[in-house]
């Protein structure tokens, strides 16, 4: 390979899956923060056919972007199975390491670096999460309520799915494509919130070491939060299930 080549082809891919509903107030400055990461970082952008016109700003602009993608989806509208269609697309794209943050800048696409880094490590671990839990991480921004929430939901995950890492909730994580593949994200069920769960228990159960880099969570500044008291719920039920699931040997 000349000189030239190594220069116009990153040596890996790495593809940041954002799922949006409503976000058009963040959605390109977000894009745009994280394509200024290095020229080996794309964004796929997953928007169920937001009704604020998100995915008209992302396929407009990703006409003079190449590196910004989008996937528009028309049908089961969900942060779970948008998901998983993130990342699908994004190993359908080639990528070798798949990155997946909210795309209301409360994952800071300044703490990418950092996490693809760790994946990096010696130990080799297959999943990095951006952590509020551990040494140097924080989650003060948000109100004294949804600390304390973030926290008891933290403790139950922890205590039913054994699950021994300090920040269960985060939905800020580095992905090796090789973890998704062999964790089959294809067979994930969780139509909500709850995949980040669902996919941390498969990757733990997997044996598939899992390390945690110090993020600071902030409270999103722009946009309206979709969280409610019945996604919350469901989430606590899914947990259940991934837990009845794997004591039936049917996970
Ligand atoms: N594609 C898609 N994305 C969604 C859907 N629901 C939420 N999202 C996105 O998922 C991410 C997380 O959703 P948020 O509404 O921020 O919920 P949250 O982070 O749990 O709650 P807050 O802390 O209050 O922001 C954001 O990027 C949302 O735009 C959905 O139904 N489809
Ligand atoms: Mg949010």
């Amino acid at each position: 390979m000349s000189a030239s080549d190594a220069e116009s082809e990153p040596a890996r891919r790495v593809v940041c899956t954002v799922p949006t509903y409503n976000e058009a107030e963040n959605v390109v400055d977000l894009s745009r923060e994280l394509l200024a990461l290095g020229p080996e970082y794309e964004v796929l952008v997953v928007d169920d056919d937001s009704p604020d016109g998100t995915w008209k700003l992302v396929r407009d602009a990703g006409e003079r972007e190449p590196r910004l993608h989008l996937l528009h989806r028309t049908r089961d509208r969900g942060r779970g199975a948008a998901g998983r269609a993130g990342f699908l697309r994004a190993l359908e794209m080639g990528a070798d390491v798949v990155v997946e943050m909210d795309a209301d800048f409360s994952h800071q696409p300044v703490f990418v670096p950092s996490m693809i880094e760790r994946l990096d490590g010696a130990d080799g671990p297959g999943l990095v999460l951006g952590s509020r839990g551990v040494s140097g991480g924080s989650d003060a921004d948000r109100s004294y309520v949804r600390q304390v929430i973030t926290l008891a939901a933290n403790a139950y995950i922890r205590v039913l799915l054994g699950i021994r890492v300090r920040d269960c909730n985060s939905g800020f994580r580095c992905w090796r494509a090789e973890t998704l593949r062999k964790i089959r994200v294809e067979d994930t069920f969780s139509t909500g919130p709850a995949i980040v769960q669902e996919l941390l228990f498969k990757t733990a159960r997997a044996g598939i070491p899992i390390a945690e880099v110090p993020i600071d969570f902030v409270d999103r500044k722009r946009g309206e939060s979709t969280l409610n008291m019945r996604i919350l719920m469901q989430g606590y039920t899914t947990v259940l299930k991934l837990r009845w699931m794997a004591l039936r040997g049917t996970l």
